[in-house]
C-alpha cells in the first residue's frame, strides 16, 4: 500500500512541502485519537469562550488548534498559521517557505453527538519577506494553494488531498499508524439528484437561491425535471467527502440574518481548500456567481457564499443567479 510520501515524491511534491504536508498529518493522527477516545478522555462539551467568529468553542477545538500550532511551529518550512480558532494569524519560523491556513476541527457541534466532524487545511507559499504574523502575507486568492485537503474523522479517517495532480483519497490504517492510499484521481459526477443545504433558513436567501431549492422540490415536474434527494449532516467535510464519492451539490448561501457577512463559512480555511480540491476532482465551486478561488481575499477570517459540487448542477444555480 503506497503512503502519502510516497505519492508526494510521485507528484514532484518539494521536499519542503512534503515536511509540510507530514507535520500536518502527525497533529491530525493525534486529533484522530483523542476524538477516538469520546467521553472516555473528558474533553467533550463547551469551553466557556468564544473565538473570533463569536462561537462557544468546544474543548476539542481549542485542544485541535493548539495541537496543530504546535506541530506547525516545529517545522522550519512554515513561515506563519491562520486558524479559524486564532484571532490574528501566528508566527512560525521567519525563514519558512510555506503559510498553512486551517480549521482545526470543522463540525464541531457534531462532536458530542458522535457524528462525523474534520480537519481541513490549505498551504500557500510566503510571497516576499515578512513575519508570519503579518496577516497580509496570507491574503492570497485560492488559486495560489500549492496544496489543500481534509481529513474526515468518521467510521475511518479518511484523508483527502491534491497538490495540483488531482485527488487522492488515503485511509488511515491504525495498525501502522500510516494513511495509505486507497483512491485515486477522483472525479465528481458531472450530474446529480442529491443537494445539501440547511433548509431552515430558506426565508433568509435571495431570491435566486429560493426559486433553485423550490424548483428542486418539485421534482419531475419541476422546470429541473428530475426528482431529488436532500442531506444535511451540519459537517462540511462530510458533505464534500459524499459528493467527491458520488456527486451532489452542497450550498451554504449568503442569507440575510448577519447582511454584513457574506455568509456562514470562511474563505480562508474552508472556501478556498475546499475548492482546490472539488475543482481538482472535476467539479466547480463558486459563490453562485463567481469561482470561489478567484476572490482576492481582504481579511484573513472573511466569510463566503458557497455552492460547490457536480460541475452541471453548480452552473444550474449559477444561471438562476445570472438570471435574478
Ligand atoms: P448550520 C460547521 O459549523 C460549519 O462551519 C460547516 O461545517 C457546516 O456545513 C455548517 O457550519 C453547518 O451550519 O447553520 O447548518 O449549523
Amino acid at each position: 500500500m503506497l503512503r502519502v510520501d510516497e505519492i508526494l515524491r510521485r507528484d514532484g511534491a518539494s521536499d519542503e512541502l512534503r515536511s509540510v504536508i507530514n507535520h500536518i498529518l502527525v497533529g491530525c493522527k493525534e486529533i484522530a485519537h483523542k476524538l477516538s477516545q469520546g467521553e472516555l478522555a473528558g474533553i467533550l462539551g463547551s469551553t466557556e469562550t468564544e473565538n473570533v467568529q463569536g462561537e462557544t468553542q468546544k474543548k476539542l477545538d481549542v485542544i485541535s488548534n493548539d495541537v496543530l500550532k504546535h506541530i506547525l511551529k516545529q517545522d522550519p518550512n512554515v513561515r506563519g498559521i491562520a486558524s479559524e480558532e486564532e484571532d490574528n494569524t501566528v508566527a512560525a519560523n521567519d525563514d519558512g517557505k510555506y503559510l498553512v491556513t486551517f480549521d482545526p476541527l470543522d463540525g464541531s457541534s457534531n462532536i458530542d453527538v458522535n457524528l462525523s466532524v474534520g480537519t481541513i487545511f490549505s498551504i500557500l507559499e510566503a510571497q516576499g519577506e515578512g513575519s508570519g504574523d503579518n496577516m497580509e502575507l496570507f491574503l492570497q486568492s485560492g488559486r495560489n494553494q500549492v496544496a489543500a485537503g481534509y481529513v474526515l474523522y468518521g467510521p475511518s479517517a479518511i484523508l483527502v488531498l491534491t497538490t495540483g495532480k488531482g485527488v487522492n483519497f488515503f485511509t488511515l490504517d491504525r495498525h501502522i499508524g500510516e494513511f495509505v492510499l486507497t483512491k485515486e484521481k477522483v472525479c465528481i459526477p458531472e450530474d446529480t439528484k442529491e443537494f445539501a443545504i440547511n433548509m431552515s433558513n430558506q426565508r433568509f436567501w435571495e431570491k435566486p437561491m429560493q426559486d433553485y431549492i423550490s424548483h428542486c422540490l418539485q421534482g419531475e415536474e419541476g422546470p429541473l425535471g428530475k426528482r431529488y434527494n436532500m442531506r444535511w449532516v451540519a459537517s462540511m467535510v462530510a458533505e464534500v467527502h459524499r459528493i467527491l464519492v458520488r456527486g451532489g451539490i452542497f450550498m451554504y448561501p449568503w442569507d440575510s440574518r448577519d447582511p454584513g457577512k457574506a455568509g456562514k463559512l470562511r474563505l480562508m480555511y474552508e472556501g478556498n481548500p475546499m475548492s482546490f480540491i472539488v475543482e481538482q476532482a472535476c467539479g466547480r465551486s463558486t459563490t453562485g456567481r463567481e469561482d470561489i478561488m478567484d476572490i482576492q481575499p481582504t481579511e484573513i477570517h472573511q466569510r463566503v457564499p458557497v455552492v460547490l459540487g457536480s460541475k452541471n448542477e453548480v452552473e444550474t444555480v449559477m444561471r438562476y443567479h445570472q438570471e435574478g
